[in-house]
């Protein structure tokens, strides 16, 4: 969709035709709940009481949704949410499309200072280079300056990370963590890796409660109890340098505790089992097992994954048992794991704005992520937290 101009005029006025909200339905709809029509709910439209009554286990979830302008609004009425997240709606700029209003729950693209170095993709949102070796699919072994530049842009990562984890609170927005994100790699001379890669807009990915993965950061304040996954990577000197991790938002409930650190455990049995010699295909073996025992579920659509002057390249490392992903584990081969548990179906669905990961049945969901180096002997954790024995922020909170 082409965006024009930034307007002044009420953003939430309906001058366009409506279609049922129903999924899958589409037909021209006139009626509107009346529960909606009493909040000033705009953009949520049936067909016919029966499509309504359908829809209603699903469409009652926006009633509870909060705002801090007076404005609600269902972004994507075609859409049938999993759960009760939504893309928050408050309107801090908002752009005036051809065909009708849309109201945009992000801020503006940052800019990274043109002295610092940047990804093939930062331009054009296409990772050239990433896409010309998809095509032979070996396992690169770093040089030892390769390996000592992956040692330093993933303390630098870390030292992201940690930055956006103080900053973790209710009432703090995604998109101010973002924003933290985004500065701290800026003052590290680091290039913030998600921002354009394939045009993804923001500088981290934020993933709250039954969000898996790739959340766009956006202005929903944290809540109290809510979970928070901060995924950070940054480029410097030509590497990437991968991590995330889960943070508590205030006094988070005990399953939700459970299910935080049953993730974080399995990384850690995924991380034992790595050294020269161990098939890449083993380490979901591992993590499912202990998944499985503490009663939680693997995603399987997404995947650990090679990094060092790619963003994302061989090997391909599922974190889900019976998987054949190929290749025997090396000195100097440097590659990701970073389960995403969830504590339902380990099913997913992605919303229409093609990058927020949910989980099928909206249940929560969370990740942990380091990268690490095949050693002689086993690896090195590159993006371990100094301080506190290496411990995550979960613990320390
Ligand atoms: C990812 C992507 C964007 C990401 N993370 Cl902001 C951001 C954060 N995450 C993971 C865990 N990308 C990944 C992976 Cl494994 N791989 C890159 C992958 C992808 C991109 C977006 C979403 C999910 C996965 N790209 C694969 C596309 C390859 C298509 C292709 C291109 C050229 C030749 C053959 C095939
Ligand atoms: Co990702
Ligand atoms: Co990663």
């Amino acid at each position: 969709m082409a965006t024009s101009e930034v307007g002044t005029v009420d953003p939430t006025a309906d001058n366009k035709e409506n279609y049922c909200e129903t999924q899958d339905c589409n037909k021209p709809a006139k009626l509107q709940c009346p529960t909606c029509l009493k909040q000033g709910i705009k953009g949520s439209y049936f067909c016919s009481q029966d499509c309504f009554k359908g829809s209603w286990k699903v469409h009652k979830a926006i009633h509870k949704q909060k705002d801090t302008t007076g404005a609600k609004y269902n972004p994507w009425p075609h859409f049938q949410f999993t759960g009760p997240l939504r893309p928050f709606p408050k309107v801090s700029h908002y752009y005036i499309s051809t065909s009708y209003w849309y109201i945009y729950t992000q801020t503006p693209t940052r800019t990274v200072p043109a002295h610092i170095g940047r990804p093939d993709y930062a331009d054009t949102g296409i990772p050239i280079t990433e896409q010309l070796a998809r095509q032979s699919c070996s396992i690169k072994v770093l040089s030892a300056d390769e390996i000592a530049k992956m040692r330093t842009v993933c303390r630098l990562a870390r030292e992201v990370l940690d930055e956006a984890g103080k900053a973790i609170k209710p009432g703090v927005t995604a998109d101010e963590i973002d924003r933290i994100v985004h500065e701290a790699s800026v003052e590290r001379d680091c290039y913030p890796s998600p921002l354009n890669y394939y045009k993804f807009p923001k500088s981290c990915c934020v993933s709250v409660n039954e969000v898996i993965c790739h959340g766009i950061p956006d202005t929903r304040p944290l809540e109290d109890g809510d979970i928070c996954n901060v995924d950070v990577t940054v480029m410097y000197d030509g590497h990437h340098g991968d991590l995330n991790e889960t943070f508590f938002v205030g006094k988070v409930s005990e399953s939700r505790k459970h299910l935080v650190k049953t993730a974080y455990e399995c990384m850690m049995k995924g991380i034992e089992i790595v050294k020269p010699g161990v098939r890449y295909r083993e380490i979901g073996q591992a993590i499912q097992q202990h998944a499985q025992h503490h009663g939680c579920s693997v995603v399987r659509t997404y995947c650990g994954h090679g990094i060092h002057q790619l963003f994302h390249t061989a090997p391909n490392v599922p974190h889900y048992a019976k998987n054949k992903a190929i290749g025997v584990m090396k000195p100097g081969n440097t590659f990701t794991i970073e389960p995403m548990i969830s504590q339902g179906t380990w099913k997913d669905v992605t919303w229409p704005d093609n990058w927020t990961a949910v989980t099928e049945d909206g249940k929560d969901s969370a990740q942990f992520e380091q990268t690490l180096l095949v050693t002689e002997t086993g690896c090195d954790i590159l993006t371990l937290r100094p301080e506190h024995d290496g411990k995550p922020h979960f613990m320390t909170q």
